[in-house]
């Protein structure tokens, strides 16, 4: 359940001194001008890994020429050595015979270079299968998450079985194939019994981004909470474009860091990749990033040689890292970017609409599968301030829950930046959640109201996906109604948690309960004041965990202008206790000094249960002042001729209304020809919009799924 370590030599290392990796595979097997006849025949020319069976020598002088410049850590030759890769050459069936082999020469070649006073370590090289699973291709992603991890499983067995140091991650893409393989190298650990460190390495662009908008931040939320030992980045750029992320990697992660850069961003000369940094200004920013930033471990990546690497080794003997000062903050990810739990101001809205149980609307666009409009009411409420979305697909019309929750996930996730929030009673709807999202999320919830059987479940769930958790103050013995029972159980299932599943404080979300006012019934008439005073207690007695309410719920029944009130006012004093995070429709929020005096007051009367009449003063009130309290939002193509509308509309990935926008268009010139004007249309107002996008894309304003996303309109348009 904790991590443990069969050996663990390799992080020994790194709490005395930096860790210096080797410098590139690639392209010094390709200076050795190898013929087909050495990759084993036609079939497998250019196929690398396949070198370690066909001509191993070729290996070995690689990993040699770098031992001899004096580096730490060599990488096997494996890197698209797994099932799915190896497919191109036929080779899927023999993924454990060739990384077993790989592990083996690497640790021949550390080994024979090993002395006391410096040991030379081997990382198994785990490079991506070329799937994207965080996608909705029909071709690219067409793998589960279950299958990806029996395809890391298998080649870490052959890793292990052939003596590497530690598992290597690296080169990702796609942060989603990372949790997979971070998953299938536990089950390898289990499977062996061998317990290694493992380090995850991520590949940015230029802009400081993975390839499907994955920032640094949300990489680190996501990453830690899994068996991560540690974390970095290599590939893509040369040193000058990690500074920045490594800078906020370091200022932000409690792992060690690594930066595995390439020699310089590439070249085409006479259709060949040069890279064009020399070992010197090579070494000088990795030792820049080692004294400034406090990365731990560093090496080269594409185009890096022997003559680099033994520069940096050099260059890095005296210096001593920097002290990475980090505090951390819980946090939730989408799979673009990360969000504190604790907001400033408080508290972190959660947004309710898209809820079957919560929302009519939302409940018939699910039978229907009306997905762009359910990518509407998710745009709606972030536009309206919410921080989270919670995710609730459960309809008693259908029985398949876990379908609903995969499709929702796919259709929201690459285009949605705020995290999510899974509404669930079922584990097996939650865990399919978890498998699907790329990013960090917050499980909605458990209890312990059948005992403790269904927490650890869901607790498990929470350690093995790195997930929070909301938790609810229920038990045995039903709802706990007094603030004195809400922390009771607060408190025994924080033990469960924490010492029994290895959570941290910061992952667990109290949510003590509030109920309905509305009924006047005498039993509830404290029950607001006990909510609050529940929320107060629970910060105070368990220091680090967060808080969380279901804020409407304190009004059901009531009119909306009177609901909106309440619950303002309901959220402003729970706020006020120390609460973190409120399910809420954003839309309906009013800040409490923006609510009338009069009004606050009734809503005062009622939660802090201050006049017995505050009910009835209440219903009568709103009765009399009929729903003038809606919200009403702007409307940001407001003013637009309808080709600007329609510029707007794919700018801003909005496919609604786009066909009626164009019928109008068209209908606009009635002297031309209709082919002749609808091609006018296409050159005048679809393809500038595109070229809008196509810029804003180049500037880093826009990420790729973005940029697919209006390319939808766009192809809906034409
Ligand atoms: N705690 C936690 N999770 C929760 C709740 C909680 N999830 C569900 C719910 N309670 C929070 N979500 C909602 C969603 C909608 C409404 C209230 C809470 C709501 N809906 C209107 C109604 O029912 O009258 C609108 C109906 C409609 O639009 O059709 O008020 O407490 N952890």
């Amino acid at each position: 359940m904790f991590r443990k370590y069969t050996n663990r030599a390799y992080l020994d290392l790194l709490d005395n001194r930096v860790a210096v990796f080797d410098g590139a595979m690639g392209t010094n097997l390709q200076i050795q001008n190898l013929t087909a006849e050495h990759f084993g025949g036609e079939k497998m020319n250019g196929c690398n890994d396949f070198l370690v069976i066909s001509y191993p020598q070729a290996v070995d002088k690689v990993h040699r020429s770098f031992l001899e410049a004096g580096v730490d850590v060599i990488e096997t030759c494996t890197f698209r050595a797994n099932r799915i890769t190896m497919i191109e050459y036929d080779l899927q069936d023999r993924v454990l015979e060739i990384n077993s082999k790989a592990a083996a020469l690497a640790r021949k070649a550390a080994d024979d270079f090993s002395t006391n006073d410096h040991p030379r370590f081997v990382a198994g090289s785990m490079g991506p299968t070329g799937k994207l699973p965080s996608m909705n291709d029909p071709e690219l992603s067409n793998v589960s998450f279950d299958e990806l991890v029996d395809v890391f499983r298998e080649q870490a067995v052959g890793l292990i079985k052939g003596g590497v140091d530690l598992l290597l991650i690296e080169t990702s893409q796609d942060i989603l194939e990372v949790k997979a393989a971070a998953q299938g190298i536990i089950r390898a650990f289990e499977e062996t019994g061998v317990w290694l460190p493992i380090q995850a390495q991520v590949t940015l662009d230029t802009t400081g981004r993975m390839l499907l908008g994955t920032d640094i931040h949300a990489v680190d939320t996501i990453l830690e909470g899994l068996p991560v030992d540690v974390i970095g980045l290599n590939c893509s750029t040369g040193p000058d474009f990690m500074r920045e992320p490594i800078r906020e990697l370091t200022a932000q992660t409690t792992l060690p860091v690594s930066c595995i850069p390439n020699a310089g961003l590439p070249l085409n000369i006479n259709g060949q990749a040069v890279y064009p940094l020399e070992p010197e200004p090579f070494a000088r920013a990795l030792t820049e990033f080692v004294e400034k930033y406090g990365v731990r471990v560093v090496g080269g990546c594409c185009g890096t040689t022997p003559e680099h690497l033994k520069t940096l080794v050099n260059a890095i003997r005296e210096v001593k890292p920097a002290k990475q000062v980090v505090t951390t903050q819980p946090r939730l990810a989408s799979s673009i970017s990360a969000m504190n739990m604790q907001q400033e101001p408080a508290p972190f809205l959660i947004g309710e609409r898209l809820n079957s149980q919560g929302s009519r609307k939302f409940k018939e666009l699910l039978l229907a599968e009306d997905y762009d409009s359910m990518i509407t009411i998710a745009r709606d409420q972030i536009d309206n301030g919410a921080h989270g979305l919670d995710l609730c697909v459960a309809l008693t019309e259908r029985t398949d829950e876990s379908t609903l929750m995969y499709n929702i996930i796919k259709i929201l996730s690459p285009v949605v930046k705020v995290p999510f929030i899974f509404d669930s009673t079922e584990p097996d709807v939650l865990e399919t959640a978890l498998k699907t999202a790329p990013g960090r999320s917050l499980i909605n919830s458990t209890n312990l109201e059948s005992g403790r059987d269904k927490a650890d479940r869901i607790f498990s769930l929470a350690k093995k996906y790195n997930a929070a958790v909301i938790v609810l103050t229920i038990d045995e013995a039903g709802m706990a109604k007094t603030a004195d029972r809400k922390l009771e159980i607060a408190k025994r299932i924080y033990d469960i948690a924490i010492n029994d599943h290895g959570l941290l404080p910061g992952d667990l979300v109290f949510d003590d309960l509030t109920f309905t006012l509305a009924t006047g019934d005498p039993e509830f008439s404290r029950s607001a004041i006990e909510t609050i005073e529940g929320i107060r207690q629970i910060k105070k007695e368990l220091p680090g965990v967060l808080t969380s309410l279901g804020v409407s719920n304190v009004s059901f029944g009531l009119k909306p202008a009177a609901r909106k009130v309440i619950n303002s006012v309901m959220l402003f004093h729970s706020v006020q206790a120390g609460l973190d995070m409120a399910i809420v429709n954003p839309a309906a929020i009013t800040p409490y000094s923006d609510i009338p005096i009069e009004e606050r007051e009734m809503a005062d009367d009622l939660i802090l249960n201050r006049k017995s009449d505050a009910l009835q003063r209440l219903i009568d009130y709103f009765e009399n002042k009929g729903d003038t309290a809606q919200s009403v939002k702007d409307n940001p193509m407001e003013g637009l001729s309808v080709a600007e509308r329609i510029h707007w509309k794919i700018l801003h990935r909005v496919k609604d209304g786009i066909e009626s926008d164009l019928d109008d268009l068209l209908a606009e010139n009635t002297t031309a020809p209709k082919s002749v004007w609808a091609v006018e249309i296409l050159n005048t107002v679809l393809l500038p919009a595109m070229k809008d996008v196509g810029d804003k894309f180049g500037a880093g304003e826009l990420i790729l799924p973005f940029v697919l996303q209006s390319a939808e309109v766009m192809k809906k348009s034409v």
